[in-house]
């Protein structure tokens, strides 16, 4: 996982800090890069040997400000610090790499898609982006930023998962307040879907396992993924003992309870807030899995959530399957892969054609203005030359 700039750095972070929590051993490793040391110095789980600065000589480590573009130049520049940093990991034991960062700064936003390039060209590995949109009250030059980085990063990458800070943005929040909680949600729905593909052969056996395959075959194909969640709490103690086998009808009960459960967990995953919020009929592929205590598990619920997303989807490409883990609550995980209706990357690209057809437009008026200068010139006075 490598984070890149500032929103990247603290993504990743947090990702080991969820690893930690609940032992999920998604993150191998864990680089983050920055043109702004005091961010570097800021975080708190990526070993300091990880985090690497650069553009040292051109911006002296006090970042690029809201400039891209010189974030574009300086990770081109100085790609081999970056490098220098991942030989030192075993690559040969990742599944992937994870490039993450805010598409609306400047250094993730312009160093990512440059980084993404570097890694598809250098490794067989799969290369994934997690983007991350600015909120609509950032301003015009974030939304800029992020519509152009947006378009080079879903290109340079195999997948770009996005999520929208502007979907999720709450009103009288503090923004470190709101961050801390965004990412805190963020690092939840991207951990129950990563995770799920680390359950090794020695913990609580799956029913149906997603295995890392499965999430790499989800994502391939490219394009735009998001993912919807939702969660219930249950009890992890109490019933399931040993008298409860004999009560046969409470078994059944419990087991139908079980599948409504999870059935109706997959629907208002899918249907609820999306970290990218779109139309997920004509998603290319998609994938479900369903976490919580073995006991509140069931093949069936999967299995039905499963063909409920394959109608709504319209897609032949479903996959599903269980995380067991020792947590008080079941939770379903939806990633939707290859989506098309996104009313917000519409508006991007709108934005993005806009503000070229504006450059445009002013670089055509002052050359016009200097030939209308020009000639005003002639009339009235000498030439300079
Ligand atoms: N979700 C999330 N978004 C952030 C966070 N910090 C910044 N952002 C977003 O990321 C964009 C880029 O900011 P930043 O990462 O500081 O820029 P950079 O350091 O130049 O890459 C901002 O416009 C915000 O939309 C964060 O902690 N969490
Ligand atoms: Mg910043």
């Amino acid at each position: 996982m490598i984070g890149f700039g500032q929103a990247g750095g603290k993504i990743v972070d947090k990702f080991i800090e969820y690893d930690e929590l609940t032992g999920s051993n998604i993150v191998r490793s864990a680089i983050a890069v920055n043109t702004a040391k005091a961010d570097l110095m800021g975080l708190e789980h990526i070993p300091e040997d990880n985090r690497v600065l650069i553009g040292q000589a051109r911006v002296k480590g006090h970042g690029v400000g809201a400039d891209n573009e010189l974030g574009a130049e300086i990770a081109e520049e100085d790609i081999d610090e970056v490098q220098g940093a991942i030989d030192n990991i075993p690559v040969h034991e990742i599944d992937a790499f994870l490039v993450v960062a805010g598409l609306g700064g400047g250094t993730g936003s312009g160093g990512s898609p440059v980084l993404a390039k570097h890694l598809k060209r250098i490794y067989t590995e799969p290369v994934y982006g997690l983007g991350v949109l600015p909120g609509s009250d950032e301003g015009g030059i974030y939304t800029l930023n992020a519509a152009r980085s947006f378009q080079t990063f879903v290109r340079e990458v195999d997948n770009l998962l996005v999520f929208d800070n502007d979907a999720w943005r709450k009103t009288g929040e503090s923004v470190e307040g709101g961050y801390e909680e965004i990412n805190d949600e963020i690092v939840r729905r991207f951990g129950v879907l990563f995770g799920a593909g680390e359950v090794g052969s020695g913990d609580n056996v799956a029913e149906s396992v997603v295995d890392s395959s499965e999430i790499i075959n989800t994502l391939s194909g490219g394009g735009v993924s998001t993912v919807g969640y939702d969660a219930e709490g249950v009890e992890t103690t109490g019933s399931g003992g040993l008298l409860s086998r004999f009560k046969g009808d409470d078994d059944n009960i419990e087991s139908a309870n079980t599948t409504n459960r999870i059935t109706s967990l997959v629907r208002k995953a899918a249907l609820g807030r999306l970290t990218l919020p779109c139309e997920i009929e004509g998603a290319e592929r998609a994938l479900l899995v369903v976490s919580g205590p073995p006991k509140h598990l069931n093949r069936k619920g999967i299995e039905r959530g499963r063909k409920w997303l394959e109608d709504q989807t319209g897609s032949m490409e479903v996959r599903g399957g269980d995380y067991p883990i020792d947590e008080p609550n079941v939770a379903a995980a939806v990633l939707l892969s290859g989506v098309h209706n996104v009313p917000r990357i519409k508006e991007l690209q709108q934005i993005a054609i806009e503000a070229q057809e504006n450059i445009d437009e002013i670089q055509d008026e002052s050359e016009e203005n200097l030939e209308a200068l020009v000639e005003d010139d002639e009339d009235e006075l000498d030439p300079l030359f």
